[in-house]
Order: C-alpha cells, then sequence, then structure tokens
C-alpha cells in the first residue's frame, strides 16, 4: 500500500507527477546500467545498488534496464568504485568509505550519462539512494555535479523490540523481528525496513530492547548464530551492521559463572569466547550496545567496579575482531527518596562520566540522551556532551515519541533534534557544537555519531501516524548532514511522499513545521516536563510522578512552581555548563523563557521575557494549543480527495484523537493550576 513504500513511492496516487521531457530523461538514463567492474557486484552492498536500480526503473517507468559492465559511451547510469576503477587516490581521500561522487555528463542527449562513485560498495549504495531520491522527487539531474560523505561515523538505530514480539515504547504494531520468543520465520519485512534505512544512510541497527529480558539475554549464545546470520545478512545487503543489546551480566544469568564481575578473568574470558563465536558466523558484527546499572538493570557497580572496567572489559572482547561497544549513560538512581531535595536526577550522568574520561577504550563509544532526563518535549542539552574530550560520544534521539505524542499527536522532532545539534558547548570556544562534539570532528575522536530509538513496528504505514514517517526519514538525513534544514528535510519528505499534489505538500509541510510548538504548548510549560500519566506516559496527570521514586518533579504549590537548578540555593546543576550557559541558566531573568522551570522555582506572577506572567503564559498557551490542535484537523480535512484514501483516513482519525486529547491537556493542566494559585484567567475564559 501507499504507506508501505513510504518516501519511496514508485506506483499509486501519491508519487510525484512527472513532465513528459523529464520522464523522457530519466528513461534514457535507466535504460542502461554500466557497471564499471563486474566483479563490484559480489559485494552485496555493491550488488543492492544495481537491484534498486533495476526495480526503480521496473515498478516506475516500467522499463527493463541492459545491465552491462563495459565502459563504452552511450546513454545510462554508471556505478563505480574509486579504488577499482580509475584509481586516483586524491578522489578516495575525498569519498571515504562511505562518501560518493555524483557526475551528469551530457543528460538529456543521446550519450547523456550520470556516474555514481563511491568510495566503496556502501558508497555506491548511498550514492544510488541519492539518484534515487531526485528522480522519485523528480529533480532534474542534468547538472549534477557533487560530492558527499556522512558526517557521522556511526548513524545507528535503535530497536526496542523484544522476543515476545512486543516493542518497549513501541506505538506502531508489534515487531517485525520477533513473534512469541522467535525470530520471525519470514523477514521480508526486514529487508523492506533495511531498505528504508539504507535509503537515508542509517549504518548500523541493534535488533532487541537496550533492557535485556531472559530470551534476548540468549540472543549471543552459539545456538542463536545462525538466527542472527540470517538477520545479518539482509542488513549486510544494504550496508548495515548488525548489533546486539547485552545484558551485563550474561554470564550469570544464562548460569555459567557466579560472577560478572568486569575485573576477573573467567569472565573476561567468557566474553572474549562468545565475541569468537559470534564473528565466527557473522564476521561483520557491529558490536554490543549496553544499558548497565539502569532502570534495574545489572552493571559493574554490583561489583564495585566504575563504568570504566565495565565497557572495557566488553570492549577488550571485542576489538580482536573490530567491534565496538556503544554503552549508554542513562545512568541514575531511579529510586530516589522524593522528600530528598538534593538528589538531582538531571546531575547524574554528567557525575557519573565526566571522572571516567580518558579511561575508555577506544574502541568504546558512549550514548547520551539529547536531554540530561527523558526525551521530553522540551529540555536543556545534556552538558555530557562534548565534556569528555579524551572519550567518544554519541547523541541519542526518541524518534519513538514516548514523551511527544506516541505517534498518535503529530510532533515532527527534527527541528528539536537540530536545536540539540546546533548548541553550542563552548568546549573548545565558540563554534565547538554538539554536532561536532559528537561527530568526532571537536577532539579529534576516532568514533561518533548518533542513534535513534526506532519508531515502527508491523503497522501497515510503519509508524502508525503517516506522517510520522518524517521522523524517521529526518533522522537519517541529520545523521548523514546535520547541516539540513528542518524545512529542507520536511521539504525533501514531502516531495517523496506526497509528490503528487502541490496543495498536499504545501500543507502538510505547514502542519510538519508547527507542530512542535503545538505539542509543547498544550502539555507541561516551560521546560518543566512530565505531568503524564505514570507507566503509559500518555495523557495528563500532572502530579502523576510528583511523590514518585523517579526524581521527576514540578514542584507546583500554592505560589509557584518549578525545579530550582541553581548554584545558589539549587540542585547546582547550571554548574555542569561552561560559561555563557552557566550564568545564563542560573540567572532567573537571562534564562530562556522555554526552560524557566526547568532551572527556576519561581511565583506565577513572576514576568517572563515576553511580558506575561507564569500563570497567563500557562492559560494562553493551553488555549491556543488546543486551537491549533484543531486547525491541524482542519487543514488535514481540506486535503481529501489529493491524496490517497487509506492514508487520508488514517491521518484524519489520528487527528481527531490529537484534537480532542489536546482540549483534555489544556482543561487538566488550566484547571490544577487556578486551583493551586487562585489567579484568574485576565480573559476570563472558562476554566473547570
Ligand atoms: C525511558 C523509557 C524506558 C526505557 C528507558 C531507557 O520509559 O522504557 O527503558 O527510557 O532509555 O524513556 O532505557
Amino acid at each position: 500500500g501507499h504507506g508501505y513504500q513510504a518516501w519511496l513511492q514508485v506506483e499509486g496516487l501519491n508519487r510525484m507527477e512527472l513532465s513528459t521531457e523529464l520522464k523522457g530523461c530519466y528513461e534514457k538514463l535507466l535504460s542502461h546500467i554500466v557497471i564499471t567492474d563486474l566483479t563490484l557486484t559480489s559485494h552485496p552492498a555493491a550488488a543492492t545498488a544495481v537491484d534498486e536500480l533495476k526495480k526503480l526503473a521496473e515498478a516506475r517507468f516500467g522499463i527493463t534496464p541492459v545491465v552491462a559492465s563495459s565502459a563504452e559511451l552511450g546513454a545510462g547510469i554508471r556505478l563505480t568504485v574509486s579504488d577499482t576503477s580509475d584509481f586516483n587516490p586524491n578522489e578516495e581521500a575525498l569519498l571515504g568509505e562511505e562518501g560518493y561522487r555524483l557526475s551528469a555528463t551530457s543528460i538529456g542527449q543521446e550519450t547523456g550519462r550520470l556516474t555514481v562513485t563511491g568510495g566503496s560498495p556502501a558508497g555506491l549504495l548511498y550514492g544510488t539512494f541519492h539518484v534515487i531520491r531526485l528522480l522519485l522527487a523528480g529533480e532534474d539531474v542534468s547538472m549534477l555535479q557533487l560530492v558527499e560523505r556522512p558526517a557521522n561515523p556511526l548513524r545507528l538505530m535503535n530497536q526496542w523490540d523484544n522476543a515476545d514480539g512486543s516493542i518497549e515504547r513501541g506505538y506502531a504494531g508489534n515487531s517485525i523481528f520477533y513473534e512469541q520468543g522467535r525470530i520471525h520465520a519470514d523477514l521480508s519485512r526486514v529487508r523492506d525496513y533495511a531498505r528504508l534505512l539504507a535509503s537515508v544512510g542509517v549504518n548500523g541497527i541493534s535488533i532487541n530492547n537496550v533492557n535485556v529480558h531472559a530470551v534476548e539475554t540468549t540472543f549471543i549464545q552459539r545456538h542463536m548464530m545462525p538466527e542472527m546470520a540470517r538477520i545479518a545478512a539482509i542488513f549486510r545487503a544494504y550496508a548495515i551492521k548488525l548489533y546486539l543489546s547485552v545484558n551485563f551480566a550474561s554470564p550469570v544469568e544464562l548460569g555459567e559463572l557466579r560472577t560478572a564481575d568486569p575485573l576477573e578473568n573467567d569472565v573476561r574470558n567468557w566474553w572474549a569466547a562468545r565475541a569468537e563465536e559470534l564473528y565466527a558466523m557473522l564476521p561483520d558484527f557491529g558490536g554490543f550496545l549496553v544499558k548497565a546499572d539502569s532502570e534495574h538493570r545489572p552493571g559493574p557497580f554490583t561489583y564495585g567496579r566504575d563504568h570504566a572496567d565495565g565497557a572495557n572489559m566488553l570492549a577488550d572482547a571485542l576489538a580482536p575482531h573490530g567491534g565496538i561497544v556503544v554503552w549508554r549513560c542513562f545512568v541514575y538512581n531511579c529510586t530516589q527518596d522524593w522528600r530528598d531535595r538534593s538528589t538531582d536526577r538531571a546531575k547524574a550522568a554528567y557525575d557519573h562520566f565526566t571522572p571516567l574520561d580518558g579511561r575508555f577504550r577506544d574502541n568504546v563509544v558512549l550514548q547520551i540522551k539529547n536531554g540530561p532526563m527523558d526525551f521530553q518535549v522540551r529540555e536543556p542539552v545534556s552538558p555530557l556532551l562534548g565534556a569528555m574530550p579524551r572519550t567518544n560520544q554519541i547523541i541519542e534521539f526518541q524518534a519513538a515519541q514516548e514523551y511527544t505524542g506516541q505517534q498518535r499527536h503529530l510532533c515532527y522532532l527534527v527541528p528539536q533534534w537540530k536545536e540539540a545539534l546546533s548548541f553550542e558547548t563552548y568546549a573548545q570556544g565558540e563554534g565547538s557544537t554538539v554536532s561536532r562534539a559528537v561527530s568526532g570532528q571537536l577532539h579529534n575522536r576516532p568514533l561518533g555519531g548518533i542513534a535513534s530509538v526506532s519508531n515502527i513496528g508491523d503497522d501497515a504505514f510503519w509508524t502508525g501516524h503517516p506522517l510520522a514517517q518524517a521522523n524517521l526519514y529526518g533522522y537519517g538525513r541529520l545523521a548523514w548532514n546535520p547541516q539540513l534544514t528542518s524545512e529542507e528535510i520536511a521539504d525533501e519528505w514531502t516531495k517523496l511522499t506526497f509528490g503528487s499534489s502541490e496543495q498536499a505538500r504545501t500543507v502538510i509541510h505547514q502542519m510538519l513545521m508547527s507542530s512542535w510548538p503545538i505539542y509543547e504548548s498544550y502539555t507541561a510549560p516551560l521546560g518543566v516536563g512530565w505531568m503524564v500519566t505514570p507507566h503509559t506516559h500518555y495523557g495528563p496527570d500532572v502530579d502523576g510522578y510528583e511523590y514518585s521514586r523517579w526524581g521527576t518533579y514540578h514542584f507546583a504549590d500554592r505560589s509557584g512552581i518549578g525545579v530550582n537548578r541553581t548554584t545558589a540555593n539549587g540542585t547546582g546543576y547550571t554548574a555542569q555548563y561552561r560559561e555563557p550557559h552557566r550564568s545564563g541558566y542560573e540567572s532567573v531573568t537571562a534564562c530562556p523563557d522555554e526552560l524557566l522551570l526547568f532551572f527556576h522555582h519561581v511565583p506565577y506572577e513572576h514576568r517572563l521575557h515576553s511580558g506575561k506572567t507564569i500563570i497567563q503564559h500557562i492559560y494562553d498557551t493551553h488555549f491556543e494549543g488546543a486551537e491549533a490542535a484543531a486547525q491541524l484537523l482542519q487543514a488535514w480535512t481540506g486535503l481529501e480527495g489529493f491524496i490517497d484514501s487509506e492514508t487520508y483516513a488514517r491521518v484524519q482519525s489520528r487527528h481527531e484523537e490529537q484534537a480532542a486529547h489536546a482540549t483534555h491537556w489544556r482543561d487538566v493542566i488550566n484547571t490544577y493550576f487556578y486551583r493551586k494559585s487562585g489567579i484568574a484567567d485576565e480573559r476570563g475564559r472558562k476554566i473547570y
């Protein structure tokens, strides 16, 4: 169906209309696929490149290209890899492993050609998908001359899929990988997912939840290797490496050792043996993803060891085979005493990890959530990013929208991710953005990049809300090139997904761009976060987590609201930032409005830079937000007939839910704060 094709719409109503001229030009190009060196196709990613072009030609244009090896002049698409043909050391250096060059000559004429030169077969595949995206979007390729290479070496997708087929924080159906404790017999859907991921440059995937339960703990055992090899082969064809989340206490939980102490020789040997077995079957296995000492998961703390000891032990096991350890920094006390105001969850990751700078192996990379708390609609950027010059880091995003509407509400997250990536850490003075810190550029690190928690399941539209596909697309594009703007990405995606109707494109583009601010406006105000239903995290419950042990509080009382994180008389979290952020956040007058309640506890009558009081801001944004959510629905309703009916209906029902749910949010929040503060709405609107 339409939704299943996602942004590679080759058939049906939504695909981009092409002018006769453009169509003729594309058809000429696709008539011949010339591979300069046929031995190239023994490499799976290069074979896929040829295959994808053939599929495009057949499905979109109804033609069967001639695939040839000769380099004779003539129209067509020419595929080559820089070190197998016209060897040129400069070109190789320029393209790197994953880069590519696209170069057009005399397009439109009999001899018109488009040459894709990859730095490797993987680069060739990325270049080919670039061409495919251009042709599907109806772009003019006649003057094409460009070189692309990814900014980030690691561009990872994290599945939070469980072997029983459920997905932790999954809002798009069940797992496409597992069912009832087993790996699916039919993995064709996994192949289609791999294709979508590769088409936007993702190069690694961990296929099981970071919370590793009993069944998934066995995934690294010998008997599972053939199953893992089956999955790895699918991803290999799309230049994507397979990773597994592992349980730190595996040797104990599998009943093989009495300890998982990372400094014990038996333990070290045990992991080394597992790595041997893995690599015997999976020579290009990526490595392990680890959630340790976090939310009841086992870790090195059990044995009085620190996280460098734990990560390095696994890193040493993987190093001889070229594997890496992705070690998560989501480490905090989830059973804190809410009566004790001196602990601040926001401080935990920085406090745990910065003292370990310089101690991690070169094949360890720390994975750090974008904010210090947990994927809220608004958080400051984690001060840990860029703060460990001698350690590899990657930033973690959550496409899944756990706290941003769960793919029932529209929330295009690319603008939020862009803010995090362009944040100045000042680690090396100006220009020390998070983007440069995680790419490895800033501190000259051998590894770095971006990871995202996936947002797909076995849903017909992949992502529940069809427009949430923009987050998956946008994640990949941004991980490849963080310089792209949110608008550019939205533009590319809408063209590819809803190309046929200009009307649909314009409206959907606007819907995407306005969606994050809208969601923010009717949910938790001014950076304070949470206020959600415990466990499900969907829908409002202002005090749901206020007296619990998770460390997520708003401290609203009759006179004010917010968390005092200053060094003056608060938790001291602001000290984790470099200047000028430190003083900026510390000062109640300098602090940006949108983060005020993350950093300060202020009276309801406190005036924001906007000129409004806190309480009036809460009322106004919640009325406006619910109104804007209703307008999203209206805007969508106007598109009936412009796009296919299944997509139309699914989006329509999501927006009906969002509009109704936004008024619920509005009324719960406004009423709560009216009753707490006793201050009436200046504009006299109805508050319950
Ligand atoms: C939180 C989720 C929880 C995850 C955890 C994590 O609520 O389900 O296990 O993050 O990132 O957002 O480990």
